[in-house]
Order: C-alpha cells, then sequence, then structure tokens
C-alpha cells in the first residue's frame, strides 16, 4: 500500500492572512506531492515497502532518497494537521502543565521555540517533541526530524517548515514574522492529539 498525500482539513485560503493560500496550495500539491511519490519510488520493491513512516523514518540507516522523502512525507502531514483556521489561543490542559514544567511559561517556550526556528541555518524544521515523559524544543536541518537516527530524538508534537517555500511568496526573507504568524493558526488540540499518541 503506497503512501498517499493527506488532504488538508481545510481550505488552501483558510490560514489567511497568516499563511497565504498560494503559498498552501503550491506547498501541498507540488511540495508535499513529490515528496510522497518519490518516497514511494525509494521504497518501491524493499523490504522498507508496508511499513508505517514512523517504523521506517527510525528504524536506523536510511538512503538518501528515503531520508529526504520520507522525511518530507511525515513532516508535512503532521505541519497541516497542527494547523487550522481555529487555531491561536494559548494550550490548555496537559500540553500547557508541560509547557510550564520545561519551558517556565508559554511564553517562555515561543522564544524558545521561535529562536530554534530562526535561527535554524538553510532549510528545515523546529520542533516541540516529547521525550521521556517530558517535552524540549529542537531544530533539524533539511527534512530530518528527531525520529531519525542523529536527529535532536523524541516524537514530534509540533513543528514549523522554514524551507523558504513555506513563507517566501508572503514574507521574502522575513523569516520571524512567518514565525510568529504561525502561533496564530497552532490548533493545540491537534498537539494534545499527538502528545497523547506519542506516549
Ligand atoms: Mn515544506
Amino acid at each position: 500500500m503506497a503512501f498517499e498525500l493527506p488532504n488538508l482539513n481545510y481550505s488552501y485560503d483558510a490560514l489567511e492572512p497568516h499563511i497565504d493560500a498560494r503559498t498552501m496550495e503550491i506547498h501541498h500539491t507540488k511540495h508535499h506531492a513529490g515528496y510522497t511519490s518519490k518516497l514511494n519510488a525509494a521504497i518501491a520493491g524493499t523490504d522498507l515497502e508496508g511499513k508505517s513512516i514512523e517504523d521506517i523514518l527510525s528504524g536506523g540507516e536510511l538512503s538518501a532518497g528515503v531520508r529526504n522523502n520520507g522525511g518530507g512525507f511525515y513532516n508535512h502531514r503532521l505541519f497541516w494537521d497542527i494547523m487550522s483556521p481555529n487555531g491561536g489561543a494559548n494550550p490548555t490542559g496537559e500540553v500547557a502543565e508541560m509547557i510550564d514544567a520545561a519551558f517556565g511559561s508559554f511564553e517562555e517556550f515561543k522564544t524558545k521555540f521561535s529562536n530554534a526556528a530562526a535561527t535554524q541555518f538553510g532549510s528545515g524544521w523546529a520542533w516541540l517533541c516529547y521525550i521521556d515523559g517530558k517535552l524540549d524544543v529542537c531544530s533539524t536541518p533539511n527534512q530530518d526530524n528527531p525520529l531519525m537516527q542523529g536527529g535532536c530524538g523524541g516524537t514530534p508534537i509540533l513543528g514549523i517548515d522554514v524551507w523558504e517555500h513555506a513563507y517566501y511568496l508572503n514574507y521574502q526573507n522575513r523569516r520571524p514574522d512567518y514565525i510568529n504568524a504561525f502561533f496564530n493558526v497552532v490548533d493545540w488540540n491537534k498537539v494534545t492529539e499527538h502528545l497523547n499518541n506519542a506516549k
């Protein structure tokens, strides 16, 4: 069973003005679709075929094709899922408590996460991860993620794409403005679902 490009739970213009419709459409139908088809091509006929994407990515040494395209498939699936036009509120419940425990406050978490995203040199991602019963922030280059060997460890429950294709049409070189805007569309209920799945 080949991996399939997931549908979004909202329209391409639903996250405006924070993320523009044209960026969303190109990002989903070109970039994510490309990672998905290239992942399928990279695993076809290998013993990775039929495994879950989590098992593939955490399974040790990966070829460049599987690492880059499997990471791209997984990372974007999480990214679309944790954003919503109804997002932007502060986290509540267990996620909020775990953020306070790990970072001191939600504001301090935002600062640390934003710094990780802003200072990731070149293309990559910043993450909020569940690891050893706690939360932590890290960043990874390219389409790497915390599940992979040599990644920063744990299971990502929130991620931001800081490749230029994620923001350049609307924000040009102003990555920090895009990172600020991202918090207006984060759906913390979905982050809570990912936390519960990670446990
Ligand atoms: Mn991307």
